[in-house]
């Protein structure tokens, strides 16, 4: 296996482009890919405030080293979940590289400054531990960004994970989701804009560069992923993919170049998002008298 630019030995192939890469152009292909979808999909200016949600792991981090090399400054935010020694080997990984690049991280932590731990939601709402985590790493991760004055938040939503959550959208047919399954979400009041600049690298390939530039990373699995939906639609592509390369970024990709705009069409300007009122707790949109994060609160968290 050869480099497809320079001939050197090849250390990855990358079914889905026909081509296999030594390191140096491997890092060049990820760059280029990163760029593309900021350039393709019109995510952000070099000037922007921008904001990584930093988890510890491989997309989060290859994020982060990506974004700076582009020429970007992007900060970094570190969210503890409680998720046992699972969180905090990952918030050492966060750290670590934030130490090593010299970047600045934040850490918001949901149990001293929420009250609660993503168990313990689980436990309360008798619920997967899924749901109530995606919430609250979207509300609090929403919130810090305007808080402090960034106007993106960039997460490392990877080429799998955003085809996962497409094929259980298109599925249930879930149209509100369809419409909002987008790598750019604009900024309206009370939403800072939302970017997702991984939509074109697969979860080999944010691995893989990880190894390459020396990113030490989490490579545990969350310990309460089991279960999750998304696991199993993540396997069903990988068998179409394995018979098909190219399939998943298809999949994606036509979604987003051709049927993503007929979802979101709302005749006689019924824009859903004009609706939304204040929560009574927080003051986040919402079409509730209280947000959904500030019902979680109160169940997850153990009164005094
Ligand atoms: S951290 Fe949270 Fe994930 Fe763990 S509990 Fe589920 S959503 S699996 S990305
Ligand atoms: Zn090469
Ligand atoms: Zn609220």
């Amino acid at each position: 296996m050869k480099c497809r630019v320079c001939k050197a030995p090849a250390v990855i192939d990358v079914r889905r482009h026909n081509a296999a890469f030594c390191p140096d152009h491997f890092v060049t292909h990820c760059r280029d890919q990163v760029r593309r979808a900021i350039h393709d999909h019109d995510m952000m200016n070099p000037e922007d405030r921008v904001v990584v949600a930093v988890s510890g792991g491989k997309d989060s981090l290859a994020l982060w080293d990506l974004l700076v090399d582009l020429g970007y400054h992007p900060d970094g935010v570190y969210l503890g979940l409680g998720i046992g020694d699972y969180s905090d080997d990952s918030a050492d990984h966060a750290r670590a590289y934030a130490t090593e690049h010299d970047v600045t991280l934040h850490e918001i932590d949901l149990a001293t400054e929420q009250g609660f731990t993503i168990p313990a939601a689980a436990a309360a709402t008798h619920r997967a531990p899924c749901g109530a985590c995606g919430l609250s790493k979207r509300h609090l991760l929403n919130r810090f960004a305007l808080d402090h004055g960034y106007d993106t938040v960039a997460t490392g939503h990877n080429l799998d994970d955003e085809a996962a959550v497409l094929l259980g959208n298109v599925l249930r047919w879930d149209t509100d989701y369809l419409a909002r399954q987008h790598p750019v979400l604009p900024s309206a009041p009370g939403f800072a804009r939302r970017i997702k600049p991984l939509v074109r690298l697969g979860e080999r390939e944010s691995a893989a560069y990880c190894v390459i530039r020396g990113i030490d990373y989490q490579v545990d699995e969350c310990p309460m992923a089991a279960g999750n939906r998304h696991l199993y639609y993540k396997d069903v592509l990988n068998t179409l993919e394995q018979r098909s390369p190219g399939t998943k970024a298809a999949f994606l990709h036509g979604f987003l170049d051709h049927a993503h705009d007929r979802f979101t069409d709302h005749p006689d300007g019924d824009d859903p998002s004009a609706q939304l009122g204040r929560c009574a707790e927080c003051g986040a949109p919402t079409t509730t008298e209280v947000c959904a994060f500030c019902r979680l609160q109160v169940r997850a968290a153990p009164r005094p």
